[in-house]
């Protein structure tokens, strides 16, 4: 069996958005959108499929300005995140994403691997914020 490397799975996706979808609706071809509203996320909890990709949509709604970031262990661990893109600010630890920072109005997507039976957590933790979110699989 021929296995994709990352880059061709990141194009795959990428194709299957851009040209796979009906483009009426946002919301259905970038995935689940969780939103960041008065200090906590919107859903804060999400369920993909497993075993397949999976794209998660994080916005800062904020009425206010209140920065926002994106921490996540599990969803940023290699073999598990494929590509990040959006107006936020994306930090590295060497190739690593570390966190990715949200002003109120910017998004971000992130583009990943969902494996079957894993729950994938995030957070913000700046400020003295305490939002959690996760992201469980079926
Ligand atoms: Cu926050």
């Amino acid at each position: 069996m021929y296995i994709l490397n990352k880059c061709e799975l990141a194009g795959l996706v990428l194709a299957l958005a851009l040209f796979g979808l009906p483009a009426s609706s946002p919301a259905r071809i970038f995935g689940d959108v969780v939103t960041m509203e008065q200090l906590s996320f919107h859903p804060d909890s999400i369920k993909v499929p497993g075993d397949g990709f999976a794209v998660l949509v994080v916005q800062n709604r904020e009425d206010g300005p209140i920065l926002h970031e994106v921490v996540s262990p599990s969803l940023f661990e290699s073999g598990t995140l494929i590509q990040v893109m959006g107006t936020g600010k994306v930090e590295y630890s060497g190739k690593r994403v570390s966190r990715i920072l949200l002003y109120p109005g910017e998004e971000v997507v992130i583009w990943f691997y969902a494996e079957k039976g894993r729950t994938y957590s995030f957070q913000c933790n700046i400020n003295g914020h305490s939002m959690q979110g996760t992201v469980r699989t079926s």
